[in-house]
């Protein structure tokens, strides 16, 4: 109780310093009268599916009257900072999670919980559903943020430098997991039954390498984009969490568009959140004979010791009780 109230009570600070700072200090960037520069920024890799979507589909579809301005690799924005840069105005867009809009409306947890969304495919339904309305306008109206599309990730895995056969979370007791930096992440790492460590993104591989760490989770695309195999011996199948990241777009800059220039950005996010969702879905299916080619143990665990165990910490845990009442039911019901 005492946790959720701090919680609450430091977020809901931290959201009016926010929208202080959005009503005086607001920017649009812009190359001209006309072309308006859309600056993303995310830790993601330029060769990382989501990144090849938005920069082959995204981009062309939008030229005619905006400069699509991505930067990668973190170098622009820190992982999780990216949400406050464009309620500040200082960034247009970027690929933010429900862990990272969860710090800020807790009711977005729901989609944080391991064993949710059963697919890519609910996951997008889901996304459209009508009941998420209300959900996306309060991040419209109260951060200025506007969630486009959601782009599928890919289920995460765990990615292991320790040779111990993980077939149950008992298994996972005292390892060290590296997970992002927010509570949700940090909670998924103890409800799967490790010992969570908060970490960048782009620390990851150095830490694996070096032992810092002895694991880290991320969908298989992931790990072979940012190479997490050359320094891991093993791929624990757990699927635990059917991993997203909503395209946020600068809600000014959305107003500041013609109703036609709104109808492009959409259809572009969409396609690019196609084009994306397909080609990881397809890597999915082949990287597991490429990690064996690598010499990586790949091997499906428990997955219901995993799931039951993962389940019951989530429905016992302070987040759900920022939950929208019967919102678990209406997502299991998403055929
Ligand atoms: C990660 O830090 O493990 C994570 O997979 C979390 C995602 O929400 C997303 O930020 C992702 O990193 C980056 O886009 C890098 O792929």
């Amino acid at each position: 109780m005492n946790r959720i109230l701090s919680r609450r009570g430091v977020l809901g600070a931290g959201l009016a310093g926010l929208l202080a700072a959005t009503a005086t200090g607001f920017s649009i960037v812009e190359s001209s009268a006309q072309e308006v520069v859309l600056r993303l920024s995310s830790p993601a890799t330029p060769t990382d599916q989501r990144a090849v979507a938005l920069t082959e589909v995204f981009a062309p579809a939008v030229e005619e009257f905006a400069t699509f301005e991505p930067h990668w690799n973190a170098t622009l924005f820190k992982q999780g900072t990216e949400l406050e840069a464009i309620a500040r105005g200082n960034l247009e867009m970027s690929i933010t999670s429900a862990q990272e809009l969860a710090t800020i409306f807790p009711e977005w947890s729901i989609f944080t919980a391991g064993y949710l969304h059963r697919d890519a495919e609910h996951q997008k339904k889901v996304f459209e559903a009508d009941f998420m309305e209300p959900m996306k306008k309060k991040v419209e109206d109260e951060l200025g943020v506007k969630l486009l599309a959601v782009m599928y990730l890919g289920r995460r895995q765990l990615n292991l430098r320790t040779e111990d056969k993980v077939m149950t979370p008992d298994d996972l007791a005292g390892v060290k997991l590296r997970m992002p930096g927010t509570d949700a992440w940090q909670f998924l790492g103890s409800a799967l039954g490790a010992n969570p460590v908060p970490m960048a993104f782009t620390e990851v591989y150095t830490a694996l390498q070096t032992g810092a760490i002895d694991g880290q989770d991320n969908p298989l695309p992931t790990d072979r984009d940012s190479k997490f195999y050359e320094v891991t011996k093993q791929i624990v199948l757990t699927s635990h969490l059917v991993d997203l990241n909503y395209l946020a777009f600068s809600r000014k800059v959305w107003d500041s568009l013609t109703p036609e220039q709104q109808e492009i950005v959409q259809k572009a996010a969409n396609d690019a959140a196609e084009s994306g969702r397909q080609k990881q879905l397809a890597l999915e299916e082949e990287l597991v004979q490429f990690f064996k080619g690598e010499g990586l143990e790949v091997y499906e665990p428990d997955i219901e010791s995993f799931r039951s165990h993962v389940q019951r910490a989530y429905l016992e845990s302070e987040f759900a009780k920022d939950w929208p009442e019967g919102m678990v039911d209406k997502i299991n019901a998403v055929q």
